[in-house]
């Protein structure tokens, strides 16, 4: 029997600039799990397939039980919602099955819209392999544990599902896949994949799906199963993976043990990954050594922001202070770790001074590490699910209210505008900065046009005059 998977298109305005098309992992997973119990697995990524459509009319078969799809909030969901009133359209009799965060805080706006007709809630490993198997003996669907479906005009919402044993899951079938359109280029490497080793985080960031998603519970993969799965990559090609968890160094032990492995079997990998700044701050530099060795060639951090306010409110467990983050960010320069800064702003109760410094800020260490650093400048994007979006509302945001308003959220709603407690002035300037650190605080970025380095200057010069940053002399200290 056969299932089809579909991973819809979605804009992402700096995607072209960083050669940023991850591999579909949401689908790997479920496939792995689908294929080790002897169902047949498609997967169709628009994003790589511009025949997409002519792809899964060819593959649809007598064996199909079901079609798949996933899909972020914002143009992804558009495009998600496009391609199933397409199937259902003309495919009347296949059930549409959608997974993913959006689909499970939301299930019955999808099924009410008649765009799906089940939704695996949350993790879809085993959820997916119980409804196939519903599906396949056409046994009833109330049974199956973590999804909702419809029947007429009803919708259903079964118990959920425990969580998984990530340790189980069979090794990723890339080979479903093209897996060189999905090489990502960075400063280290052309080769890059991804993958994940852990899930959720026992922190509590207001802005952070994790709470919501896995209960703040963190579960890992053992040290060899995470060195199985990049000798997997690299048997595909790459010769560096991108670890996407959450929160990777949350188990130090586990971390020790994957370096030592990395070691002990002469494993030739980049490594980049995400961790908190205050664990780095708790590293030796004898420490940082090994792991630069052990190929972690980069650290992301989610600084978010220097301000003492905003932390304390939203992200008490992050928080760190400007004197800590340069001497952190010069321990990794010594050990050659490059370091990625990621910041947020646009909170609400923030204030146009913390902006600046952390502008500010954002600029000493481009200037310290001479261009040889990352830096991601998000404006806050209030994501349902979490207290962070509570907040918003309170503060006046309009959240969608429709599947429609849901599809263009990205687009419409993903700027500093939109955000109703800044002022217009500021909003601008933010979008501006971004924009700013996207295209020209990237290393990648460097060789640059003449007509590029004017612009750079340009808009340096913007940034200055609309948010009032050229002079800045801040000071930076909790008083606690
Ligand atoms: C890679 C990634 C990206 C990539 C690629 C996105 C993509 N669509 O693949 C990029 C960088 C482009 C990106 C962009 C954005 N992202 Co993003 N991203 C991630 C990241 C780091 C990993 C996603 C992943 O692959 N996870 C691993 C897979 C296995 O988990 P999963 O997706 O949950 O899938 C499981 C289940 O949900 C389920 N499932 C999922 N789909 C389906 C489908 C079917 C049919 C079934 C049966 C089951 C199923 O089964 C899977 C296995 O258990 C996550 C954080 C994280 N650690 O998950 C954030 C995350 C998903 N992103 C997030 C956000 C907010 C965004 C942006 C809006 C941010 C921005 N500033 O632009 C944009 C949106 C882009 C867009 N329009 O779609 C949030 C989502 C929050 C929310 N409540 O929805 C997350 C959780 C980050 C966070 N900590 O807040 N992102
Ligand atoms: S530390 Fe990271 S993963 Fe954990 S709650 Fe905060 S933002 Fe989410």
């Amino acid at each position: 029997m056969h299932v089809i998977l579909i991973f819809p298109k979605f804009y992402h305005p700096f995607n072209k600039l960083h050669k940023h098309v991850h591999l579909p992992l949401p689908l790997l997973q479920v496939s792995a799990s689908l294929l080790n119990n002897g169902f047949r697995v498609s997967i169709i990524d628009e994003r790589v397939e511009s025949n997409y459509l002519q792809k899964l009319e060819s593959l649809i078969d007598s064996q199909l039980i079901w079609i798949g799809i996933s899909a972020h909030l914002g143009s992804q969901l558009k495009n998600g919602i496009r391609i199933s009133r397409w199937i259902k359209a003309r495919y009347p009799k296949i059930p549409v099955v959608w997974g993913g965060i959006f689909a499970s805080l939301f299930p019955e706006m999808l099924l009410k819209g008649s765009i799906a007709d089940v939704i695996v809630r949350k993790e879809g490993e085993a959820t997916a392999l119980g409804l196939t198997m519903a599906l396949e003996s056409q046994s009833d669907l109330a049974d199956v544990t973590g999804i909702s479906f419809r029947s007429g005009l009803k919708v259903f919402n079964n118990k959920e599902r425990a969580f998984i044993d990530i340790n189980q899951v069979p090794p990723l079938p890339y080979d479903l896949l093209d897996v060189k359109k999905y090489f990502c280029g960075n400063i280290s490497s052309d080769k890059e994949l991804c993958m994940i080793t852990s899930r959720g985080c026992p922190h509590k960031c207001s802005f952070c799906y994790s709470q919501y998603y896995f209960n703040n519970i963190y579960r890992s993969m053992s040290a060899d199963n995470v060195i199985a799965g990049i000798n997997r990559l690299k048997y595909f090609g790459a010769d560096a993976v991108r670890i996407m968890d959450d929160n990777f160094f949350l188990d130090k032990q586990r971390v020790d043990d994957i370096c030592s492995k990395i070691e002990e079997k002469n494993i030739k990998i980049k490594i980049s990954t995400t961790v908190m700044l205050k664990d780095i701050d708790a590293m030796s530099p004898g420490y940082l050594r090994k792991l630069r060795e052990a190929g972690f060639v980069s650290l992301i951090m989610g600084i978010e922001s220097l301000s003492c306010t905003q932390a304390k409110r939203y992200f008490p467990y992050k928080h760190i202070d400007k004197g800590k983050l340069l001497s952190v960010n010069e321990e990794l320069i010594k050990a050659e770790i490059i370091p990625k800064y990621l910041f947020l702003s646009g909170m609400p109760g923030g204030n146009e001074q913390d902006i600046r410094e952390d502008i500010d800020i954002i600029r000493s260490l481009n200037s310290a590490n001479k261009g040889k650093n990352y830096f991601g400048f998000n404006i806050l994007i209030p994501v349902p699910g979490t207290d962070m979006y509570t907040e918003c509302k309170n503060h006046g945001f309009r959240a969608p209210q429709n599947l429609k308003e849901w599809g263009n959220y990205f687009s419409i709603y993903n700027n500093a505008r939109s955000l109703s407690w800044l002022r217009y002035r500021t909003a601008v300037g933010l979008e501006l900065f971004r924009t700013y650190c996207e295209r020209y605080l990237n290393p990648g970025n460097k060789h640059l046009s003449a007509a590029n380095r004017a612009l750079r200057k340009i808009l340096g010069t913007l940034v200055d005059l609309i948010l009032n940053t050229a002079e800045l002399a801040p000071s930076n200290s909790c008083g606690d």
